[in-house]
């Protein structure tokens, strides 16, 4: 199989796990790559907070918004062209202002948690909110389950977004536990589209490996149905020439006293993996990746136009379907 010669293959399925803005670039090259609706998108709920009375859901919103064209792309996160006037009027009053909610992504957060106190779960909600913003592919909650991502630092636990937004990820970080993962479970949606016979990739995109996959990971049964997939599971490093492209993995990865390179990821996922791509960059380090039973693709990764997004998503899903399947 390939995409060289021709589109997609017929009837194929890809999913994709993701957490928010490097993820999203990859899933939006993929939308471009995979029919829609062969495309799942299992998104990182680590980042997931109540605030000001609202369930807000990072990552499920950079994927909704990025998919459906209206994401800020100098920002990351948000609707391009948002106005701050209720954060604004909060301040005023003596509010919590450190979260920045945009009017309108705060409509968002409002029907949210609107339809979430009705009683439907994450996964409707995320349907729902994806069917009226026209996004094709399926964007789904890694579990439905309430599960935080809580960052172990040098000033105590703090929760994802305290440590990320309100102390601009300055406390050293010493590890990481993954708040309800024990008791959470895989949704049915993604253990169907896990377990689809029609499956030909599974990509993990160019997330941060500790505060976007692992907690996905971390989902009882996630690694097992990873594990059980006979599709090439392929990861995308989130590194290039030891930097991030964007936010604290780097700086992460340092913390942790592990190698500040792209190798760290692959070594990290070994288990699950057929392929890992790598940028130019780092194609010195694929003998080290490839001696750990992983092959290796290295081009370009860097992400800044559209052009650059479905380039990559194309270039991922041509090493993936030539990889040998495994038939055991
Ligand atoms: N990131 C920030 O750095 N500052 C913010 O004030 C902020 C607000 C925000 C509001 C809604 C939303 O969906 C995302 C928001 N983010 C903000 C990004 C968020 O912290 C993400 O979890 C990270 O980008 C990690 O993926």
């Amino acid at each position: 199989m390939t995409l060289a010669g021709g589109g997609w293959p017929e009837g194929a399925t890809c999913v994709a796990l993701s957490g928010g803005v490097g993820g999203a670039k990859l899933a939006l090259g993929l939308s471009h790559v995979v029919p829609p609706e062969n495309l799942t998108i299992v998104a990182n709920v680590g980042d997931d907070f109540e605030h000001l009375g609202l369930r807000i859901c990072p990552d499920i919103d950079t994927l909704m918004y990025t998919l459906s064209g209206l994401a800020d792309q100098e920002r990351g996160w948000g609707l391009a062209g948002e106005t701050w006037r209720c954060m604004e009027a909060l301040g005023r009053l003596g509010g919590e202002t450190w979260f920045n909610l945009g009017d309108a992504d705060l409509a968002t957060h409002l029907e949210r948690s609107r339809r979430l106190h009705r009683g439907e779960c994450l996964t409707e909600v995320t349907g729902a909110l994806c069917r009226s913003l026209n996004v094709g592919p399926s964007i789904l909650p890694a579990t439905d389950d309430r599960l935080r991502t809580i960052v172990q630092t040098d000033r105590g636990p703090l929760g994802f977004q305290h440590y990320f937004v309100r102390e601009r990820c300055v406390p050293e970080v010493t590890g990481f536990t993954f708040e309800g993962a024990e008791t959470a479970r895989l949704s049915a949606e993604v253990s169907k589209a896990m377990t689809d016979p029609r499956l030909a990739a599974v990509v993990i995109c160019p997330s941060n490996p500790f505060i976007s996959i692992d907690p996905i990971l971390a989902v009882p049964g996630m690694r097992d149905a990873l594990r059980a997939v006979s599709a090439p599971v392929i990861a995308v490093a989130p590194v290039v020439a030891g930097e991030a492209i964007k936010g604290p993995t780097a700086k992460m990865m340092q913390e942790l006293g592990l190698p500040v390179d792209a190798s760290t990821p692959a070594l990290r996922y070994r288990d699950l993996l057929a392929g890992y791509v790598v940028d130019d960059a780092d194609a010195d380090l694929a003998p080290a990746i490839e001696g750990e039973g992983v092959a290796v693709l290295s081009t370009g990764t860097v992400m800044r136009s559209l052009e650059d997004r479905v380039r990559l998503a194309r270039a991922v899903m041509d090493f993936a379907l030539n990889l040998p399947r495994d038939v055991g």
